[in-house]
């Protein structure tokens, strides 16, 4: 399957054009049809300055094989465009897909950051992979990002804002007049991120979204994941959008929103790539270190998730 590429609004300003510091991004989606999964190019107009969020490793499976499609495809647009990146961000430890942050640093030297909740997230998995050398403290990433502190990314000015619920490391990207709100808010008709991984609330989640619902109604929302059925993928609404239309929060109250939240949730398998994903994703997107013949290997734990949906 190949992934959907599509920009925000406004194209590229020429060369002439970048008297002004910007103000609003311009951002560009790579879909990855296989685990729903948005990537975002968000650039500064005025300098071409840009940063990648949630980059995704491909993974089969079936096979154990890795692949970098998606992440060459967000290296050949950024080449295209003349575009200078300056960061990669992951916006939580996935859960679903590995995540291409460390083969993007190998090929660019370019940082990579995580919130710093990351290191709950470690402790957790460290202990299910049974994986006592593992170091739980974040340094395997160049930044960690805390609530309230800001980014540049050329002229624009990347606010961070904690957003926990979905996992107890996630951080919301605002810049400009675009937000990125990953695993929270979904697209209106399709409501809101699970609660139930480890370290998930469901009472997090909703005031992280209240918090997010403060923004202007004009606010442009990209959003982690779609997961459509028999229609194109979406991931663009507004703030006003989702407070109206949301099909999880508009007109609910909190204890109606943690109801159905719970509820749904009891209903969810684990994402199909859990085990890798996590293996990998709190190592910073590495795959753990080569044994005496070379091979990297991923390790199933057994039996670590009593009752869960199949
Ligand atoms: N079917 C997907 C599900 C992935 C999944 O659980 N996604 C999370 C975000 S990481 C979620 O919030 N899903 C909400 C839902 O499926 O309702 C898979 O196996 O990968
Ligand atoms: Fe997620």
């Amino acid at each position: 399957m190949s992934s959907v590429l599509a920009r925000s609004e406004t194209s590229l300003p020429s060369d002439a054009a970048v008297a002004h510091p910007a103000a609003n991004p311009l951002v560009d989606a790579i879909y990855d049809p296989v685990t729903g999964s948005v990537q975002y190019i968000v650039t500064c107009p005025t300098t071409r300055a840009c940063a990648i969020i949630d980059p995704v490793l491909d993974y089969d499976d079936k096979s154990g094989s890795t692949a970098t499609r998606n992440a060459d495809a967000l290296l050949d647009h950024i080449q295209k465009h003349n575009l200078n990146l300056v960061w990669i961000f992951d916006t939580h430890p996935h859960a679903d897909h590995l995540s291409a942050t460390a083969y993007l640093r190998d090929k660019t030297g370019v940082p990579v950051g995580i919130g710093e909740g990351v290191v709950k997230v470690q402790e957790f998995w460290k202990t299910i992979y049974n994986w006592p050398q593992f170091a739980a403290d974040g340094s395997q990433w160049d930044h960690l990002l805390k609530d309230g502190e800001s980014v540049r990314i050329g002229e624009l000015e990347a606010k961070i804002i904690s957003s926990p619920g979905h996992t107890p490391a996630s951080m919301t990207f605002l810049i400009g007049d675009a937000v990125f709100v990953h695993d929270t808010l979904f697209m209106p008709h399709s409501g809101t991120a699970r609660a139930d991984f480890p370290g998930g609330d469901a009472a997090q989640l909703w005031h992280s979204i209240e918090t997010l619902l403060t923004l202007p109604d004009e606010t442009r929302v990209f959003t982690g994941h779609d997961y459509p059925e028999g229609r194109e993928p979406q991931w663009e609404s507004t703030i006003g959008e989702q407070k109206r239309h949301n099909v999880h929060i508009a007109g609910k109250s909190e204890s109606e929103f943690v109801a159905l939240r719970t509820k749904r949730d009891s209903t969810l398998p684990m994402p199909r790539l859990l085990l890798p994903s996590l293996q990998v994703n709190i190592n910073a997107g590495q795959l753990p270190p080569a044994e005496d013949n070379h091979r990297h290997y991923l390790k199933i734990p057994v039996n670590a998730f009593p009752g869960a949906n199949w």
